[in-house]
Formats: structure tokens, sequence, C-alpha cells
């Protein structure tokens, strides 16, 4: 009886503390290049995203939600035998001080049932849930059925820009 109120106390404090204390998993992990793959006729859409855990432990992502989607999944993609197949991830891990790509053929976040249709060039809010229970929201940017990355437009591939193209203007 005691011992069982007191576990449900500690669940509830550490819901408080997820998303706000620094040393939660979250708060090790950085996304870039967020993207979702909007195709027509209420098909499903693929969410993509690179992950960076620049934390000293491994860190897992279990889950993810969005209200603009009544359910999100976490899938891997794969060929066998010429055939595509997807099957259902419990857990990706994120190694210390590593990085995870979801990117299509291969892991991605599975959103189904948009509650209004998502147009490219919308920003969609995605919250990412690790093992420890703590979230990250990241910003997905809707992009066209025929894309094939996050193109140009993010943050992330901006970042990048003055490494490939030292200060001259074009
Ligand atoms: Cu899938």
């Amino acid at each position: 009886m005691r011992l069982c109120t007191l576990s449900r106390a500690v669940t509830f404090a550490s819901l408080l503390m997820a998303g706000t204390a620094s040393a939660d998993q979250a708060g090790q992990i950085s996304a870039e290049h967020a993207w979702i793959r909007v195709l027509p006729a209420g098909l499903p859409a693929g969410g993509y995203v690179v992950l960076r855990n620049k934390g000293d432990q491994a860190v897992a992502l279990t889950s993810a939600s969005s209200s603009h989607y009544a359910a999100a999944m976490l899938h891997q993609s794969s060929t066998e035998g010429g055939m595509g197949r997807m099957r259902m991830v419990d857990r990706l891990d994120i190694p210390a001080h590593g990085e995870t790509a979801l990117a299509p053929g291969g892991y991605h976040l599975m959103l189904m049932q948009a509650s209004t249709p998502v147009q490219a060039g919308e920003t969609i809010p995605v919250s990412l849930t690790f093992a420890d229970g703590s979230q990250l929201k990241v910003p997905f940017l809707a992009r066209p059925a025929n894309a094939v990355d996050a193109g140009n437009t993010t943050t992330g591939a901006m970042d990048s820009m003055p490494m490939e193209h030292p200060s001259h203007d074009h």
C-alpha cells in the first residue's frame, strides 16, 4: 500500500519534470532537417529527421505524436526480394555523441489521418518521446510528394551553407 503510493508519487514527479530538466534525454537531442512527405488522398505521410545526441549516454526514441494526425508510428522500410516492406519499431537508438537519421527508404515516422489536409510549405509540430518519457517538440516542414529531402529552406541547410560556399555571394 505504502510502496504503491510512493511509486505513484515518483511517477508523477518525473512527469512534471519531463521537458523542463536539461538532464533528461530530450535535452540531449537536437533535431535537424525535419520534414514530412505529404501524399495525396489522405495517404499516410512519412516524417523524416536527423536526430543528434550530444550526450554521453545513448538515447532511445520510443514514440511520436502530433495534434495534426490521429496517429504517428515509428516504422522501418526495407526491401526484401524486390518487395518494399515496413515494420513497426519499438525503439530507435541514437548513440552517444552520434546521430540517427530517419530518411526515405529507412526509418521514418508514419503519420496517419491528418485532421485537416496538410499543404506543402506548412510547418507541422511533432512531439518526439524518448525512453525516459521526456519529449522534444520539432517543427516538421511539409514538402510535396516528389520531394526526396528537406530541401534548401530549412535552417539546418542554411547553417551548412557557409562551409560549402565561403564568403562570396551568389
Ligand atoms: Cu511506414
